[in-house]
């Protein structure tokens, strides 16, 4: 496997140790989510403490509205993050 197959695949064993958690095994509920950003998303995602912002996140998320945050929705946060870090390693 290359490096970046290797990583990508990390990604997606990080959403599944979450997502295998509670209620279906496959997509994140509400407090997954807010397990997953704050444990892994530390430095990246800042304001978790606050809970209207992680209600916020979780909202703009799950496009299709059934409570549960699937691989698929999970992808724009991905995207969001992978801009930030981006960006942030310019400025450094
Ligand atoms: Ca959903």
């Amino acid at each position: 496997m290359t490096k970046l197959e290797d990583h990508l695949e990390g990604i997606i064993n990080i959403f599944h140790q979450y997502s295998v958690r509670t209620g279906h095994y496959d997509t994140l509920t509400k407090c997954e989510l807010k397990k997953l950003i704050t444990t892994e998303l530390a430095n990246t995602i800042k304001n978790t403490k606050d809970r209207p912002a992680v209600d916020q996140i979780f909202r703009d998320l799950d496009e299709d509205r059934d409570g549960q945050v699937d691989f698929n929705e999970f992808l724009s946060l991905l995207a969001s993050v992978l801009l930030t870090t981006h960006d942030n390693i310019h400025k450094e």
